[in-house]
């Protein structure tokens, strides 16, 4: 993406505006998430966990209850409101900016009413058909990310021949339905889902193009969340000399990479664990580019 089309980009409004791509910490209140699964389940130490992420420099700290690693099944929806309403609450009134990830209609209303400030659906108005209409009554800030179906199964779907044009393309038609719906335009941060139904090879094409995505084929580009904090395609690319995955726990020089080069090439959002060093990294890129047009 050029700096003239990261200018015209359109603002969710209720979002911070830094100057720089914006960094948004994870708690997954949840038992099996792949990268810091039973961590956080408690609420009080979710919340703890939830600040420290915040006073670490994120700008707003998303909040789920549903493991979406590829083989999970789902949990149930009362399951869900009990391990994310405390900590968005929590969160919430000690002034931090919540999103919720959810694919839930009623759990994105109900983590509304508790404060969060942003709906973050990994199925893009896929699984619930209720949810555009729940984000476009709140006028909420929405993560629209591309999704081929739940994660139990996902991994079989990740057959492309033009990854790029066909994750687009698929990305445009949930953009156009959830509008269609009453979500405003202005409203939507698209994502590519790097690690849902992708393969290592579908997840680089796509960061490697991410202004394709962000166009979706377009005239104005919508902002771009990045998740691909600790993903599987990182431990791959890091194999060890006897072709080992690089553990989960020893990908963080590898994500703030990836942080440093989304934000360079545009990137609105990068989702990330461990939030100090991608901070960091964002503000590098961000002064990179402003000494490149002369500041
Ligand atoms: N990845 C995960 C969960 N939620 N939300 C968005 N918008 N984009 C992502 O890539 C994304 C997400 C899975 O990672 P986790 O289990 O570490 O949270």
């Amino acid at each position: 993406m050029t700096a003239p089309e990261r200018a015209e980009r359109a603002r969710p409004a209720g979002l911070p505006e830094p100057g720089r791509c914006l960094v948004m910490g994870v708690v997954n209140v949840t038992p099996d998430s792949f990268s810091d699964g039973g961590a956080w389940l408690d609420p009080d130490v979710a919340m703890c966990h939830g600040l420290r992420l915040a006073a670490e420099g994120a700008d707003i700290v998303d909040v789920g209850g549903e493991s979406t690693r590829p083989g999970a099944g789902r949990v149930d929806r009362d399951e869900e409101l009990r391990r994310v309403l405390p900590v968005i609450s929590g969160l919430a009134a000690a002034g931090v900016l919540v999103s919720v990830d959810t694919t839930r209609a009623g759990v994105a209303e109900r983590a509304l009413g508790a404060g969060a400030r942003m709906v973050n659906d990994v199925s893009g108005g896929l699984a619930d058909p209720r949810m555009a209409r729940v984000v476009a009554g709140a006028g909420v800030p929405y993560v629209v990310m591309h999704w081929r179906g739940y994660s139990r199964d996902m991994q079989d779907r990740a057959v492309y021949g033009d990854v790029v044009r066909e994750v687009g393309d698929e990305l445009r038609r949930q953009v156009d339905a959830v509008t269609a719906a009453g979500v405003d335009e202005s409203a939507i941060i698209v994502d590519p889902g790097i690690g849902f139904a992708k393969l290592p090879q579908h997840n680089w094409a796509l960061l490697a193009r991410l202004g394709e995505i962000s166009r979706l084929g377009g005239a104005r580009p919508f902002p771009v969340l990045v998740g691909a904090s600790r993903k599987s395609f990182l431990g791959t690319l890091l194999r060890g000399a006897g072709g080992e995955p690089r553990p989960v726990g020893e990908r963080e020089g590898a994500t703030v990479a990836v942080s440093a080069l989304a934000a360079a090439a545009g990137a609105w959002c990068v989702r990330v664990h461990a939030v100090a060093a991608n901070a960091d990294a964002v503000r590098v890129a961000a002064r990179w580019a402003s000494a490149g047009s002369g500041g």
